[in-house]
């Protein structure tokens, strides 16, 4: 036996490296998180202590489990389902259960993968772990790995497995919400599956539905369900088409609809996953003479804060903050402004909502690629460096909208 204090100093050691590296992982270090991971999976000296304190660190994401038979789509589904959530503005942690040998896992994995267009993006970040030949079993690793993603502050884990045997029962009961994804050509795998996957799971996804033969998988899968069901138990089936991402907004849908329905991962945060941590910045209001205005909000007992020029914008401004919120009172100090040619147009007014979002670029991206009138042609960088787009009021109904980056951008 080793002495008593031999192993409080291992212990002291271990601990303070955990407290060091969770400091690094709550910052946002992708190689911390990297090397996180990979302490965590060898399972070596630390390891435990490691996961303690991320446990302790009290962030948890929405895990979401993804699997099905091999070839079903599922790596282009995640890939998706990944891609939707940064359009959200949220970050996530990607894991991606490698079925082959430890010892070939590497060359396989490009191929089981199919995850491209995320890089130079750190908001993903994409772990695969081998299932054969675990100490302790495939669901405690993968359970540990998500514990240090969402202690990095990965709000939405995907978790990709193979197949339909015990492990993958056992992983995706890891998961939050446990998405099956069928396709149409399986023959009578989908009734083999039964015994297996098919109650684990919380969401069905017919896929391939560009493919003959999904609609009658569709209502294959729904008639399965015991005639007995509610309208209230039904698992959701959603058809997709992960090629081209068709489905894939119904599908996270349905994920957010089970996972909130069930308060499972954080419940509470799950308002979140569909708002993207959006909260108010601050109402711009356009005003002749903030010394005029300002009177009124002063009486209300808010208090006004310095008031500044913004040279380049012709502006002055004063913010009055409100809540986590403020008022930002706008003043042109020329008539050819933006402000002030709103004004001699319109006349005072609510000028612009700024909504602040965790993504600013994802949701530019996304914006985009959704055909909204935006009114910046790309993000630009502001006074003191925050990171903004303009959104035309031709797509908001009618009112200018900004869109701030949040915090850490
Ligand atoms: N036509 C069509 N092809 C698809 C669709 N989804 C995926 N595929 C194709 O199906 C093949 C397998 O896709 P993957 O995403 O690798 O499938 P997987 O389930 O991850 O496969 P394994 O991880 O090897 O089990 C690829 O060639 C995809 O391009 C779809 O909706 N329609
Ligand atoms: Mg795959």
């Amino acid at each position: 036996m080793r002495c008593g204090w031999g192993r409080d100093i291992i212990a002291d050691v271990n601990g303070n490296t955990s407290e060091r590296m969770l400091a690094r992982l709550r910052a946002g270090e992708t190689r911390a998180l990297a090397r996180a991971i990979s302490l965590v999976e060898d399972g070596g000296a630390g390891s435990a202590e490691l996961v303690a304190a991320c446990r302790l660190s009290g962030r948890r994401g929405l895990r979401i489990g993804v699997t099905g038979p091999p070839g079903a789509g599922k790596s282009t589904l995640v890939d998706q389902m990944a891609r939707w959530v940064r359009g959200q503005g949220q970050t996530v942690g990607v894991i991606a259960v490698d079925p082959s040998s430890p010892y070939t896992g590497g060359a396989l994995l490009g191929d089981r993968i199919r995850m491209q267009g995320f890089e130079g993006d750190a908001g993903v970040y994409i772990r695969s772990m081998a299932s054969r030949g675990r100490m302790g079993g495939l669901a405690r690793g993968v359970e540990e790995v998500c514990t240090v993603m969402e202690a990095a502050g990965r709000q939405t884990i995907l978790i990709e497995t193979v197949g339909v045997g015990q492990d993958e029962v056992d992983v995706v009961a890891v998961a939050d919400v446990t998405v099956l994804v069928l396709v149409p050509g399986m023959g009578d795998e989908v009734q083999s599956m039964k015994a297996g996957v098919m109650e684990v799971a919380d969401v069905f996804v017919v896929n391939k539905g560009d493919r003959e033969g999904a609609e009658r998988l569709e209502a294959e899968v729904r008639a399965m369900q015991g005639l007995g069901a509610s309208e209230a138990d039904s698992v959701p089936v959603v058809r997709t088409v992960a090629t081209t991402g068709e489905g894939v907004g119904e599908l996270m849908g349905s994920v957010l609809e089970v996972a909130a329905r069930e308060q499972k991962g954080v419940g509470r945060e799950l308002r979140g996953l569909a708002e993207a941590g959006l909260r108010l910045d601050h109402l711009g209001v356009a005003v002749r003479s903030i010394a005029a205005a300002r009177g009124f909000y002063e009486l209300l007992g808010m208090s006004v804060g310095a008031e500044e020029t913004v040279e380049h914008e012709q502006v002055r401004t004063a913010m009055l903050p409100l809540g986590e919120s403020r008022i930002e009172l706008l003043e042109a100090t020329a008539e050819d402004s933006v402000i002030g040619r709103f004004v001699a147009k319109r006349g005072e007014g609510l000028h612009h909502i700024a909504v602040k979002v965790d993504g600013v670029d994802a949701m530019f991206e996304r914006l985009k690629g959704e055909g909204v009138r935006l009114a910046s042609d790309a993000v630009r960088v502001g006074a003191g460096g925050h990171r903004y787009f303009f959104v035309h009021p031709a797509s908001t109904g009618g009112v200018l909208v900004e869109i701030v980056g949040g915090g850490s951008e």
